[in-house]
């Protein structure tokens, strides 16, 4: 089969004019969804995908939706001149991309002065951080500037390459994992250009600072400084280069990976960190080194029991800022206050080794959230007047892996809470659509996967409450005590299973530390080993008192003093996260919301290979084919009269060349005149909206065999004048 590729838009969609049998539309399939003759069917959508992935497109639109696959190498598709070419061409121009809907964001705020958002997600892999950094940098290279602006474009690309450092990892899914979720504003004044920043961060995942599984790593940070550090900054941190001799990062047995330059990526950031205004570097180093000692930190058992260490100490003091001998006797005393005294009992082996690696999670943990207000700092948010701003959310992906912990528990909740908005959000601006353009708007039916956001964040009978009561209840819990109590309360509901069946029975291919949620994703089985502790994510009280005395300011900045005088305990881990997902979703809500929905075309990390039944459970639990459905809900096609009117006007002789009535006159004239049934379109108060894609499809076609015979009579006028 011969092709002619060629460029037309028929609302700007890529077209081949076709030799043969095969049309343009079988080889790269439709650039929107809702052409899809056949929008019900799964199978239709994937091969869609297929063929648009296999041409190197990897972009296609649902409506106003950006889906986009990984396609794993490098593509020329992210220039200067593409930047150039989106700029200021509406959304369906030209063929689909992630800098026209940047683009598209940025025009809809300037032009409605409305606070957007672009909700970013997919899971571990799928390209979603990738997507973030290409509309940051079009904003930054796009945009009006002057010289204080064009530095703040650098501050804001800057602190990708720094968060990334703290807070992406390799996994199983991703050599570049996020490790916690972002939201952040990039803030524009009334000219359009960008004068600020805010970066909202979510839930850093601390238990990887003293544990990965296998093949994983830990944060990126510690192998960039001891591959990237100078020698003496390394013997001032008293750090060998061997990753291997840290304990914290051999757990995962994967020191290096071949996709990445740890040696690289620390130059980048060390240049980094100055233009986002640090200036604390040392204190930083020091903090990085002693998260490396305490791993290494050993204890041994006495013969009465009492615990001691067995490793030198005075280094990891000297880095955390702290005395030697008050983090000795912090590290195996545990300080208790009941009834208004102190009380001061030995840790055992276990409590001793816990205590260090919970040290070891808040000075990581916290010293992230201090990087994060830094960079706050210096993208200095401002109240602009007349400015308006953009969220860019990029959060952790559904997960599902082998052994899922509370923090798989975590990621898929904040999911469902986004998939929420989403479906939400959609369906009111279909809605409101509808509503502005005078059309009766026609109900859809779709999965609300509200019932399951209820039962894990409902007050009192949620997942979470009752982790929260168990972790609070005196006397023996513990996680199994937490799965009984789960068993009691929420044992009945539809999306909870456990091993116990109905009838008293066990089910046996599950284990009796398991629970099971059916997340609109899919399923997922979640192992209770750990909840209650995560969930406390307590620090023993002489730890803190001692941190909160380091003269490292980072840390004494991070660990307040308030802190250990006040007594009341602090809300617990998920019940934070459930808190912050909730303000999260009310930022959201206020904005106007665009979404790229990423899909990961093969677990390999390959180009090239289209993983089938991969790709389904992503376009199943992406929402893909309701969000199709919602927005094919009565027409699979809307087009303001102008332009309907000036693509189609040479196919009826009372619009051609020009037509000089009402709009709205000039597009029924025309459909008359093309034989459209009434069945087929409606016109609403500015567009018309077009129910079958074979309709536009045959119109689009009409248009073709138009100009060809255009074509062919001005070749047979100049052949015969010549
Ligand atoms: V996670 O939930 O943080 O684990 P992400 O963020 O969805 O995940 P990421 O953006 O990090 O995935 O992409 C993973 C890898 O895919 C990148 O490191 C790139 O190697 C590759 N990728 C993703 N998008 C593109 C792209 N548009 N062009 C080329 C890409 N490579
Ligand atoms: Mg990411």
């Amino acid at each position: 089969m011969r092709y002619q590729a060629r460029e037309v838009d028929i609302e700007g969609r890529v077209r081949l004019v076709m030799e043969g049998a095969l049309t343009a539309r079988d080889r790269v399939g439709v650039q929107d969804f809702v052409l899809l003759e056949n929008y019900n069917s799964e199978a239709a959508f994937i091969e869609n995908l297929r063929r648009r992935f296999r041409e190197n497109l990897i972009y296609t639109y649902i409506g106003s939706v950006l889906v986009s696959m990984n396609p794993y190498k490098e593509l020329e598709i992210y220039s200067k001149q593409q930047m150039d070419r989106y700029r200021g061409v509406s959304f369906y121009e030209i063929s689909p991309h992630i800098y026209a809907l940047s683009d598209n964001t940025y025009r809809a705020m300037r032009t409605e002065r409305k606070d957007q958002c672009i909700l970013i997600s997919g899971e571990s892999g799928a390209g979603k951080t990738e997507a973030s950094k290409k509309i940051l940098l079009y904003y930054a290279v796009t945009c009006p500037t002057n010289d204080h602006m064009a530095a703040l474009g650098d501050r804001l690309l800057q602190s990708n390459p720094v968060l990334e450092a703290f807070g992406n990892a390799k996994t199983l899914r991703n050599d570049n994992s996020s490790r916690f979720g972002k939201y952040m504003d990039v803030q524009f004044d009334f000219r359009g250009a960008p004068v600020g920043g805010h970066i909202l961060n979510y839930l850093l995942e601390k238990s990887r600072v003293v544990h990965q599984n296998h093949g994983e790593r830990n944060f990126h940070i510690f192998y960039q400084l001891l591959d990237g550090g100078e020698d003496d900054q390394l013997n001032t941190l008293n750090l060998e280069r061997n990753p291997q001799n840290y304990r914290y990062l051999v757990k995962g047995n994967c020191p290096r990976v071949s996709s990445i330059s740890d040696k690289n990526n620390w130059k980048v950031v060390m240049k980094a960190l100055p233009v986002i205004g640090f200036t604390e570097e040392e204190k930083l180093l020091n903090i990085i080194a002693s998260v490396l000692h305490l791993g290494n930190t050993q204890f041994g058992e006495g013969e009465e029991g009492e615990t001691y260490i067995t490793t030198e100490i005075s280094n990891l003091a000297r880095l955390l800022g702290v005395d030697g001998s008050a983090l000795r006797e912090a590290l195996t005393h545990k300080k208790l206050t009941a009834k208004g005294e102190e009380m001061i009992t030995p840790l055992n082996f276990e409590q001793a080794e816990a205590a260090r690696d919970a040290l070891a999670k808040a000075v990581y943990g916290r010293t992230f959230t201090w990087l994060v207000e830094k960079i706050n700092q210096s993208l200095a948010l401002k109240v602009h007047k007349g400015s308006s701003v953009i969220g860019l959310l990029d959060i952790y992906g559904f997960e599902v892996l082998q052994h899922n912990s509370f923090e798989q528990f975590c990621i898929n909740y904040c999911n469902e809470k986004l998939q929420q908005l989403f479906i939400e959000l959609t369906l009111r601006s279909e809605q409101e659509e509808y509503e502005t353009e005078g059309i009766a708007w026609e109900t859809v039916q779709y999965f609300d996967n509200k019932i399951i956001c209820d039962l894990i964040e409902e007050k009192h009978k949620g997942i979470i409450s009752i982790l929260d009561e168990e972790c609070l209840r005196p006397g023996e819990t513990c996680d199994v005590s937490f799965l009984e109590k789960l068993e009691d309360t929420v044992g009945g509901h539809p999306h909870f299973v456990t091993h116990k069946l109905a009838n008293g029975k066990t089910r046996r291919v599950m284990s009796r530390e398991e629970f099971r949620l059916l997340h609109y994703a899919g399923e997922v089985n979640y192992n209770v080993n750990g909840f209650l502790d995560k969930n406390n994510d307590l620090l023993n009280r002489n730890l803190k008192e001692v941190m909160c005395q380091s003269d490292n300011q980072i840390l004494s900045h991070c660990f307040r003093r308030e802190e250990v005088i006040d007594q009341k305990r602090p809300e617990m881990a998920a019940t934070q996260f459930k808190n912050s997902l909730m303000k999260l979703t009310e930022i959201l809500r206020s904005k106007e919301p665009s979404y790229v929905r990423c899909i990961k075309p093969n677990d390999a990390k390959q180009p090239g290979r289209f993983d089938e039944v991969l790709v389904r459970h992503q376009v199943k639990y992406l929402g893909l084919m309701e969000n199709l459905r919602v927005r094919r809900a009565g027409f699979a096609y809307r087009r303001r009269f102008e332009a309907f009117l000036q693509r189609y006007k040479p196919l009826c002789p009372e619009t051609w060349p020009n037509w000089h009535g009402r709009l709205a006159d000039g597009v029924l004239t025309l459909v008359k005149h093309l034989g459209y049934k009434d069945e087929e379109y409606k016109l609403g108060r500015s567009k018309i909206f077009i129910r079958f894609p074979k309709t536009l499809f045959n119109t689009e076609d009409a248009l073709e065999a138009k100009k060809a015979v255009l074509v062919f009579i001005r070749a047979c006028v100049y052949i015969y004048i010549v």
